[in-house]
């Protein structure tokens, strides 16, 4: 291994590994005064021009020479040394873990390069103290983006019970521009005795707090804070905001269950409409006996929208009790209900599809009269074309094995797939844009997994649905024109989803809709027979050609995998443009 280097370079780590070696029988008694020989020895090292000598030498920093008297002298080296080296050993010192490495450390918070203020900062996160948590949060807060992520890891590891209090008398006195800062560190501290002083925050005056603050809830909250977050729900005064209520209160939901419900349906009777719909979807993912009553009697709801969400919910359980209503549904006068009607009855009951069939292709004649056409459109003349910006995650495995028994699978590429062209101007669209499934209450993960731009292979990070023909729905906002879909489903093993299509549509309830890929070869699903081939999950994931096809919702649907019967979402990416 040795042969790569000079003999001077052989000559020198002999030296330092005999020297080091000598002491490290010595140096078992922890407070006594280093060896002058060791720190001259990894001195050497750390500034060696050699990169593999100056890592032996932060390795020995890290390990060797232990005792409070070494820590000093090791950091006193720091203002000597160039700006990489001075990152390296600040972060070695923070794995030695010794505070006594702190005055030095929070001298070079006040170097010129930014890479040394970051680790500095990263460093305090191991060696601070609780004084250091103003500044921290200050850095966190305003600082350069690599600063602000170091200032940010270091409060969320801050050790020492006074931290936590610290903190939450700078959410009181702080200008509101650390305010968000300081309640995410609070969350990423799990620091649930926060609650209480987090809660008034939720009606901030400051759109960007009270979004933080539901953030924070989200992670924190428990039962007893229902009412609080639907209060918060119900005085949101943007659409982001209103969508983070509804998150925190569906995180809650799938943790305690039941116990949300009394609050929920106190809040349900004060409700604007927007909000009764988000708190029917809380209900019926906290579920429970009062959910199908709960759900039958907003069918008579004042509001058209709440109306239409209540048969949307009631047409996702899989509860046969639901079974009478689905069926007063589908004799009503709306065909929107009766063919989200019809699909529960098929899915539930495994009556014919006759009916439903009949009820959909009125809707396409009526519909598509009303509506301007859903079908591709070609990019202008003059579009230019250029690849679409495409930011893959890091591979969970090496190589694609096929499932051989698995039929219709196309065999991978075997090599980085070619760029993908779209007109100038095309991104992904679906970056944080608001999502839902047809399961209602999702065994793993939530709905924003989807589009919150994780797109890593974690189970932590993935929306698990029911098993059975399952989608998820992002709603674009407003129509776009569409040019490629990017999908990952569970990318951490080689899996093959099943009966994976892909539908696009200007209706929420896809009553009419443009399919752009289906792999479903002998329409199990029953939205047809696809002609595309199954695929093998990489990291790369699955690119649709979407060929400039318009509309606002897309729907991904699957039917559980060649492993298990579990649908896996880690991110979707939709690029387009808005015309
Ligand atoms: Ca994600
Ligand atoms: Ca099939």
């Amino acid at each position: 291994m040795l042969r790569k280097y000079g003999t001077e370079i052989v000559r020198k780590v002999f030296q330092a590994v005999v020297v080091l070696g000598l002491a490290s029988g010595a140096a078992e008694a922890a407070e006594a005064e280093p060896d002058e020989a060791v720190l001259q020895t990894i001195r050497g090292l750390l500034e060696d021009a050699d990169r593999d000598m100056r890592a032996l030498g932060l390795q020995q920093i890290r390990e060797a020479a232990p005792g409070r008297a070494a820590t000093e002298k090791f950091a006193a080296l720091l203002p000597q040394l160039e700006p990489e080296v001075q990152a390296g050993l600040l972060e070695a010192l923070a794995d030695r873990g010794d505070p006594a490495a702190r005055p030095a450390v929070l001298k070079m918070l006040s170097s010129k390069e930014e890479q040394v203020r970051a680790a500095a900062l990263k460093a305090l996160g191991a060696l601070g103290a609780v004084e250091d948590v103003p500044l921290l949060v200050q850095k966190a807060a305003g600082g350069l983006q690599r600063e602000q992520q170091a200032a940010r890891l270091a409060l969320s590891r801050l050790r020492g019970e006074q931290v936590n209090p610290a903190l939450v008398q700078l959410l009181k006195q702080s200008p509101t521009s650390q305010r968000a800062v300081v309640l995410s560190v609070l969350a990423a501290r799990n620091a649930r005795q926060a609650v209480p002083e987090i809660l008034p925050f939720a009606l901030d005056e400051d759109t960007a707090v009270r979004c933080a603050a539901l953030a924070a809830l989200r992670q924190l909250a428990d039962q007893s804070h229902t009412e609080a977050l639907v209060q918060a729900l119900c005085q949101a005064r943007n659409p982001a905001e209103r969508l983070q209520a509804e998150l925190a209160l569906l995180t809650l939901a799938s943790r305690v269950r039941e116990k949300c419900t009394p609050a929920v349906l106190a809040g349900l009777s004060k409700a604007d409409p927007q909000s009764r719909q988000a708190l029917l979807r809380v209900l019926v993912r906290a579920g429970g006996p009062k959910t199908i009553d709960t759900l039958a009697a907003h069918l008579e709801d004042p509001s058209e929208a709440v109306r239409d969400e209540a048969v949307r919910l009631l047409c996702s359980l899989e509860d046969k009790a639901a079974v009478p209503h689905l069926e007063r549904l589908a004799q009503s006068k709306s065909l929107r209900h009766q063919i989200l009607a019809e699909r529960a009855l098929v899915r539930l009951t495994g009556k014919s599809a006759d009916r439903l069939q009949s009820f959909e292709a009125l809707a396409r004649r009526t519909l598509q009269v009303a509506q301007t056409p859903g079908g591709a459109s070609t990019p202008g003349k003059a579009a230019k074309l250029t690849p679409i910006p495409l930011v893959l995650p890091a591979p969970a495995f090496r190589g694609t094995p096929v499932p051989l028994k698995e039929p219709n699978v196309e065999k991978p590429l075997g090599k980085p797939r070619p760029p993908f062209l779209a007109p100038e101007g095309t991104q992904n669209l679906a970056l944080g844009k608001p999502v839902r499934a047809s399961d209602p209450a999702p065994t793993a993960g939530e709905l924003d997994y989807v589009t919150d731009g994780q797109k890593e292979a974690s189970d932590f990070a993935i929306l698990e649905l029911r098993p059975g023909s399952q989608w998820v729905q992002i709603d674009l906002g407003q129509r776009a024109t569409l040019y490629a879909i990017l999908l990952w489903h569970n990318h951490a093993e080689a899996r093959v989803y099943r009966d994976v299509i892909v539908q696009v549509s200007d209706d929420p309830d896809f009553l009419v809709a443009e399919t752009i890929f289906n792999n479903d070869h002998d329409n199990t699903t029953g939205l047809g027979a696809g002609a595309d081939k199954g695929y093998v999950e990489t990291s790369e994931g699955k690119l649709i050609d979407a060929r400039g096809v318009q509309g606002r919702y897309v729907r991904l649907w699957s039917r559980g995998n060649h492993i298990d019967e579990k649908n896996h979402y880690t991110e979707v990416e939709v690029f387009g443009t808005i015309p």
